[in-house]
């Protein structure tokens, strides 16, 4: 038996961040699908917080997908994925916060609401990701593939898996990519093009059949 599991789902971006990091560091692990939807009846002796992912290491558990990533940094080090300078590990943090209490605060939100016409929220998106562009990508020199600069980091590991999903929101929630995201653009087909991201990528045709399923039967 493999050392780590992951209790993991297909679906979940929050998981797909950690499996993201467990296989650029080249750490085997076994990956137990969960049905969020449909949870087994002891999961919460699993996971106390009741979610997907929850990593297993020998007889210790860890969740919350940020935390987990900074494990797995300390513990397997190899490749770095944060930087060494202390501000630019805050850096790195502040970008993953944001991530987690803007980026997919509001598309958890949009996904899970009822709203027919969720004007707001769209908006609100749209200027996460204007955010995102001006604020990050464009203070980079142009020529800077990643999040941090030449290397690959948490930061897009993060990030990535939304841009993964992207079919869904375009596809089931009517959002449209507002204009002038050309740095972020550039940014998700270097991510997306890294061997490791692309080993474990799903298509949008994939997500577009299993958001579907999810939808038909919750409404
Ligand atoms: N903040 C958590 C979010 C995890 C999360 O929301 N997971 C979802 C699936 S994407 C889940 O397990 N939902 C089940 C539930 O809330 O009952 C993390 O980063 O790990």
């Amino acid at each position: 038996m493999s050392q780590i599991q992951l209790y993991s789902a297909v679906l979940c971006p929050f998981a797909h961040r950690v499996r993201l990091t467990l296989q650029v560091k080249g750490v085997p692990f076994e990956s137990i699908e969960i049905d969020p939807q449909n949870k087994p009846t002891n999961f919460l002796e699993i996971s106390p917080y009741g979610k997907v992912p929850v990593l297993k290491h020998g007889d210790n558990r860890v969740w919350e997908s940020a935390i987990v990533n900074e494990y797995l940094e300390e513990t397997f080090p190899d490749p770095p994925l944060l930087p060494t300078d202390p501000m630019q590990r805050a850096q790195a943090r502040i970008w993953i916060n944001f991530a987690d209490t803007r980026l997919f605060a509001t598309t958890g939100k949009l996904l899970h609401g009822r709203d027919p016409h969720p004007t707001t929220l769209l908006n609100e998106l749209s200027e996460h990701l204007l955010f995102m562009e001006h604020e990050g990508l464009r203070k980079n020199p142009a020529s800077a593939p990643y999040w941090l600069g030449t290397e690959l980091s948490l930061v897009d590991l993060t990030f990535h898996p939304w841009f993964e999903q992207l079919a869904v929101l375009e596809h089931f929630r009517g959002f449209g990519l507002p204009s002038g995201l050309d740095r972020l653009q550039e940014w998700e087909a270097a991510v997306a093009e890294r061997e490791a991201v692309r080993s474990i990528a799903n298509s949008p045709e994939f997500y577009l059949e299993r958001y579907g399923r999810l939808v038909q039967a919750k409404f």
